[in-house]
C-alpha cells in the first residue's frame, strides 16, 4: 500500500486517487536544463531572449502548480480533456506539475510586467517515440498595451524595429473576420486587429532570426482554439520539406488581464516548444538526447553558438512484444498512456519507442487483446539480453498488477 502523504522537496502533499506522479518524473525537476550553460534547450532560450530585449524573464518558478493556476484561471470548462489524469501529473487533486507555461501568466501578469518571456520545464503524460518526452520546456510571450494607446504604439512599434531583410517570409497574414475564431466582443475590431498584426509581426521576427539561413521560410496560421485566447492560432513554418508546428498563440482573454488588475489594458500571449525547434537547429534525432550526461553529447556544445551536433554511434536495438486480454469490464479505464508510464518508469531512457501493434477483439468471448512492441535502446552503451529480458519481465508484472489485464 502507498502511503498516505508524498514527500517532494522536502514538502508533505496528502495522496488521493487522482495521484499518478512517478519517482522519475519527479527526478527530472532539479534538472533545470533551461538553465544549464551551453545546454541546447538553454542556448536556444538564450537567444530568444535577446531577440525580445526589452522583456522582462521570468525564469525560476515552481513546477508545482494548483490546478487553479494550471486551469481554472485560465478558463478550462471542468470537462476539457487536459485535466485528465491520463494527460497530466497530479500530486493530488488540487496540486499538479504545470503542463504549460500558460499556468504562470497570471502570476506574471499580476507582478505588472507588460512585456515578459517565462521558460520552463512543463510535463505531460504521453506516448512515447523519438520526438515525445514526458518532460520538455516551453517559453510564453506575453505583451500588453493600453487600450487606448494601443493602435499608435503598434504602429510605432513595427516601423521603428526595421527588420533586416536576410531572408524573405512568406505569410498569409490576412486578418479576416470568423466565426469559428472569433474576436472578443469586448475589443473593438481595429485594435484586436491591431493586436493580431503586431503577434504575427513578433513571431514572425523570431522565426527569421531563428531560421537565419533559410532562404525563402514560408509560414502559415492555423486557426486553434486555446481556452484563454480568442482569436487563436498555431504558427508552422515549412522546414525540411515539413510543417513543423511552432507555437499556439491568440488575443488574451480580456477576464484574464481583467482579474490581474489589468483592465485597461489587451494584449497577446504565445507559448511555444523549444524541444521541437532545438531539434531541428541543432540537428538532434532523438528528443532523449537532451537529458543526456554523456560526455559526447554534452561536451559538443561549449559556446552559445548553435551547432550541429554529430551523432555517436547507434547502439543496437532489442524488440519485445508484450501481449494481453482486458478485463471486459476495465476497458473502458484503459488508455495507452497508462501502459506508457508503466515502461517508462521502469526502463527509463533505454526504451526508445513503443507502438501498438495489434488490437482486435475476440470474435466469442468479445474480449479485446492488445499488443505492443517495446523498442529498448540504449543512447550510450549496448544492453545485454538479460538486462533487456530483466526489464521486461518487471514490466510484465507491473502491467498485470496496475492494469488488471491477463498477460498472453
Ligand atoms: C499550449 O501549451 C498553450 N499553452 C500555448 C499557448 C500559449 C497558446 C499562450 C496561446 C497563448 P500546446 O499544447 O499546443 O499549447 O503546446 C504549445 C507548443 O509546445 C506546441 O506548439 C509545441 O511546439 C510544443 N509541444 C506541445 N506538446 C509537445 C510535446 N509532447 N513534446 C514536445 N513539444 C510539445
Ligand atoms: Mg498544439
Amino acid at each position: 500500500m502507498y502511503s498516505k502523504t508524498s514527500l517532494i522537496f522536502g514538502n508533505a502533499y496528502p495522496r488521493d486517487k487522482l495521484t499518478n506522479v512517478t519517482p522519475s518524473i519527479l527526478s527530472k525537476i532539479t534538472r533545470q536544463l533551461y538553465l544549464q550553460q551551453y545546454h541546447p534547450i538553454s542556448i536556444l532560450r538564450n537567444r530568444i531572449e535577446s531577440h525580445f530585449n526589452k522583456f522582462h524573464y521570468f525564469n525560476s518558478f515552481n513546477p508545482i502548480v494548483t490546478t487553479i493556476q494550471n486551469f481554472d484561471e485560465l478558463g478550462f470548462p471542468a470537462n476539457h480533456p487536459g485535466r485528465s489524469t491520463t494527460d497530466s501529473y497530479y500530486i493530488n487533486k488540487s496540486i499538479m506539475l504545470r503542463t504549460h507555461t500558460s499556468a504562470h501568466q497570471c502570476q506574471a501578469l499580476q507582478t505588472g510586467a507588460e512585456k515578459f518571456l517565462i521558460s520552463a520545464d512543463v510535463y505531460r503524460r504521453d506516448e512515447i517515440d523519438t520526438c515525445h518526452y514526458p518532460v520538455f520546456h516551453q517559453m510564453e510571450g506575453v505583451q500588453i498595451f493600453s487600450i487606448n494607446k494601443a493602435i499608435e504604439e503598434i504602429a510605432y512599434d513595427m516601423q521603428i524595429s526595421t527588420s533586416q531583410q536576410h531572408c524573405h517570409i512568406n505569410t498569409d497574414d490576412n486578418t479576416v473576420i470568423s466565426i469559428t475564431n472569433p474576436i472578443q466582443s469586448c475589443h473593438p475590431i481595429e485594435i484586436a486587429n491591431a493586436i493580431t498584426s503586431h503577434l504575427k509581426y513578433s513571431l514572425n521576427e523570431l522565426v527569421k532570426m531563428l531560421f537565419i539561413d533559410e532562404k525563402n521560410l514560408q509560414v502559415r496560421w492555423v486557426d486553434a482554439y486555446f481556452p484563454f485566447t480568442s482569436p487563436s492560432w498555431e504558427m508552422e513554418i515549412f522546414y525540411q520539406g515539413k510543417w513543423l508546428e511552432v507555437c499556439g498563440c491568440g488575443v488574451i482573454t480580456q477576464d484574464i488581464l481583467n482579474n490581474a488588475g489589468q483592465s485597461d489594458k489587451i494584449g497577446w500571449a504565445f507559448g511555444l516548444g523549444l524541444e521541437r525547434i532545438a531539434m531541428v537547429l541543432f540537428n538532434i534525432p532523438d528528443i532523449r538526447l537532451f537529458w543526456s550526461k554523456d560526455p559526447r553529447f554534452i561536451n559538443q556544445f561549449t559556446s552559445n553558438e548553435i551547432i550541429k551536433f554529430k551523432p555517436f554511434s547507434k547502439y543496437p536495438s532489442c524488440i519485445k512484444d508484450l501481449s494481453f486480454w482486458m478485463n471486459n469490464d476495465k476497458e473502458h479505464e484503459f488508455h495507452i498512456t497508462n501502459f506508457c508510464e508503466i515502461v517508462r518508469d521502469i526502463a527509463e531512457d533505454l526504451v526508445e519507442d513503443v507502438k501498438l501493434v495489434d488490437d482486435f477483439m475476440h470474435p466469442k468471448t468479445k474480449k479485446r487483446s492488445l499488443c505492443f512492441r517495446i523498442n529498448y535502446r540504449s543512447m550510450d552503451r549496448t544492453c545485454t539480453n538479460e538486462e533487456i529480458n530483466g526489464i521486461q519481465d518487471k514490466i510484465r508484472k507491473s502491467v498485470a498488477e496496475k492494469l488488471d489485464v491477463t498477460l498472453r
